[in-house]
């Protein structure tokens, strides 16, 4: 039976742009697993009550239904032990709970103080409403002030994606010669910010440019093909 994966959808069904479920799709590209992803906006919480939470990407595996993109990356790994690796192996997969961490707690704030008002305006209206509400108070002022100026805040950016850059040069993926999932942790970052925004973050000269590009043509252009909000 195809897994089934409930993927954040924008106004427009075929934009699928969380970077929480962009990783799990690059790692079930990686395994040559077949999915399903079925649209899900912010305000259908009924239809993933079953999981137990009420957030994306939740995938259904058989008998058990997965939330949080790592529970559902250590899932595939472990279910699927004959397929190709997300981790170099133990040690592996503790070094790529550090490079979630790394994206979760630096890259993927400052990503959103840049296309937060971006976000919005691709949702449903009922999503905006509520993405207004929530983030609003996440961020204590107006959606448009926190991404006011935003040119302003690339050098800071930039200065902060130093070790992904210095990375990438050395080597062509995070994970050596090939991609790994911490590759897919972060570039899902950067995929999240192509597909909801035409601000671009990157210079076309960055080592970390060429690496999206890499990643964005893996597994048949899985990422470059995917439909953007931002055209
Ligand atoms: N730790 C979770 C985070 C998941 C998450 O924040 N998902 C967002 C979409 S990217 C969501 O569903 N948000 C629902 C909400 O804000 O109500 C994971 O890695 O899967």
């Amino acid at each position: 039976m195809a897994l089934k994966l409930y993927d954040l959808a924008a106004e427009r069904e075929e934009v699928r742009f969380s970077p929480h479920c962009w990783r799990v799709r690059m790692a079930l590209a990686h395994k040559a697993l077949e999915v399903e992803c079925v649209p899900w906006r912010f305000t259908e919480k009924g239809a993933i009550a079953f999981s137990g939470q009420d957030k994306v990407p939740v995938l259904v595996d058989g008998d058990s239904a997965i939330a949080d993109s790592w529970a559902i990356a250590n899932h595939l790994e472990d279910a699927y032990p004959d397929r190709p690796p997300l981790f170099a192996g133990p040690a592996g997969r503790g070094e790529a709970l550090f490079v979630k961490n790394w994206c979760e707690r630096v890259v993927q704030p400052a990503i959103a103080g840049m296309i937060v008002a971006d976000i919005h305006n691709i949702l449903t209206a009922d999503d905006q409403a509520y993405f207004r509400t929530s983030r609003e108070q996440r961020f204590g002022r107006a959606l448009e002030e926190v991404s006011a100026d935003r040119e302003s805040k690339l050098p800071e950016f930039h200065k902060a994606i130093e070790p992904l850059r210095v990375t990438v040069a050395a080597n062509p993926f995070i994970g050596g010669q090939a991609p790994l999932f911490s590759d897919y942790i972060v570039f899902s970052a950067f995929q999240w910010a192509r597909l909801c925004s035409a601000f671009e973050l990157l210079n076309a000269e960055d080592p970390v440019h060429a690496w999206r590009d890499r990643m964005l043509g893996l597994f048949d252009g899985l990422g470059a093909k995917a439909p953007s909000a931002a055209a």
